[in-house]
């Protein structure tokens, strides 16, 4: 019934649309680091927050486009690994995890596992591989200078982002500023040369990127602004922390001071680069495009404010490392004045994997023919607003064995306004667990549906299980070693 629905929804809306005749845009990609749903003002409202302080950022979405509802992964490594590659990283690249140490170069799902473990879960890849053909090799082929800066995480340095496509890479690291943390001297950054003592990493990374654009202005280019704010560990500008303290209120959802501190100067950063781009005359050909990497890290996590929460993604469920709302969806703002409308949302749901196919198409990049697989859509008439596109599911494939918000590891499909959520051992018999949820009407996950809606649950839960299948995913079975059903894995 569902999909029969949805088809009918597909036929009525317009496939078609016509593009304004554009030239190939710059682009500039700001990806900010664990910055969650609610993590800037949006005038105050439930999507944003009262506490902290992003002036640069709402004008940006009242310059351009705000998609409320953005996908990605919900950790760092595999956003990254989907924006580069166009593909779903949990499923076709083995990639679930943010990589570390327990990251390993050719994942395997073992066939057993000891014998109080319920469920064999999959190991997750270390590196983005050499083969993919990246998001910049692509722009690169197609005539663009490539410049990356910041926070890499997609493997060590034979994966570097000078090996994927890009001219250049500065201050490349993994997953937060390295040992020395956000202040000069920078001590786990490979290629920057060492700022005056006291130098604050996101302020170098603006200008330094404003420093490119100015070389740049007369070429076409890509920009990936990876920053490290607002990841771990929590350290802000002295005087933005005293700022904060001073604003605490017990009754709001936001009160860490040095989350606040570090929102604000990526909000400075994305204010700088916007008036360089501006001052250059650049605006009315270059995209910016600002989103977030993951959910919100929702719990205390600070050892400077053992009992404060780092933020909270509210109304959203759960955060950072969690297949809830509050782990996968994130604030995306685009502007490109001859598409975009200013001032207007985008409710459509898109995921970070659809920049693959609509960058290119923007840049007049062709994929590549030896490209194996893509899984975005092109959204150019959603950022345009010239059309509805064909309504198509979005996926997560996250088997991680350790959750923050949830009981164990799953994978998800979004489809219209329903998402089912399937846990993996769940159940007492160590069969997977299913909730069905109404996205539109209960964005915060609060009421299962699946009993109610057999026949939705049903309907997506083949559609889950036929792209997890086709995708190649290593899929959780039940631990045929398991004894023990009183001891939880
Ligand atoms: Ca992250």
């Amino acid at each position: 019934m569902l999909l029969k629905k949805l088809s009918l929804s597909v036929l009525l809306s317009c496939l078609f649309f016509v593009s304004k005749a554009v030239s190939p845009p710059n682009i500039v990609f700001i990806l900010a680091d664990d910055w969650g749903w609610t993590d800037w003002q949006m005038n105050g409202d439930i999507n944003g927050s009262t506490f902290y302080e992003t002036p640069h950022l709402d004008k940006l979405a009242q310059e351009g486009v705000y998609f409320t509802q953005a996908y990605v992964h919900p950790l760092c490594s595999p956003t990254r690994a989907a924006l580069m590659s166009g593909k779903y990283p949990g499923a076709r690249l083995h990639m679930h995890q943010a990589i570390t140490s327990h990251s390993v170069s050719q994942p395997k799902l073992p066939t057993i596992a000891s014998a109080n473990k319920k469920t064999c879960f999959p190991q997750s890849r270390n590196h983005l591989p050499l083969s993919e053909i990246t998001l910049a090799e692509e722009l690169k082929k197609a005539g663009y200078q490539t410049h990356h800066f910041g926070k890499w995480h997609l493997g060590n340095k034979n994966y570097y982002p000078t090996l994927q496509g890009f001219d250049s890479q500065f201050a490349v690291g993994g997953a937060g500023p390295g040992r020395g943390g956000y202040f000069a001297p920078y001590s786990g950054l490979d290629d920057i040369i060492q700022g005056p003592d006291g130098e604050y990493i996101a302020e170098r990374l603006s200008n330094e990127v404003c420093q490119k654009l100015e070389d740049l202005q007369n070429e076409r280019f890509f920009i990936y602004l990876a920053h490290f704010n607002v990841h771990s560990p929590y350290q802000g500008k002295t005087d933005l922390i005293q700022k904060y303290s001073s604003k605490i209120d017990s009754n709001n959802k936001h009160q860490h001071p040095t989350m606040a501190a570090m929102v604000e100067s990526l909000d400075q950063s994305v204010g700088q680069v916007m008036a360089k781009i501006e001052a250059l005359g650049l605006s009315d050909n270059t995209m910016i495009i600002v989103m977030g990497d993951n959910g919100g890290i929702h719990w205390a996590n600070d050892k400077n404010y053992p009992h404060t929460r780092i933020t909270s993604n509210a109304p959203l469920r759960a955060g950072k490392s969690c297949f809830y709302e509050g782990g996968v969806r994130v604030p995306l703002l685009i502007k490109y004045p001859p598409l975009t409308e200013a001032g207007r949302s985008e409710h459509t749901p898109v995921h970070i994997v659809d920049f693959y196919p609509t960058l290119l198409s923007l840049a007049q990049a062709n994929i590549s023919p030896e490209k194996d697989a893509y899984d975005g859509v092109n959204i150019i008439p959603l950022i345009a607003n010239t059309a509805k596109i064909e309504q198509r599911p979005i996926y997560c494939h996250f088997p991680r064995t350790k959750q923050i918000g949830a009981p164990v590891g799953g994978s998800y499909i979004r489809y219209g306004d329903y998402k089912l959520c399937r846990l993996y051992g769940l159940n007492y018999d160590g069969t997977d667990a299913y909730e069905l949820y109404n996205i539109e009407q209960d964005p915060g996950e609060q009421r299962d549906s699946s009993t109610l809606l057999p026949q939705v649950s049903e309907e997506l839960k083949q559609m889950l299980d036929q792209w997890l299948t086709e995708t190649g995913a290593l899929v959780p079975h039940i631990n045929p070693d398991w004894t023990n059903m009183t001891i939880n894995n």
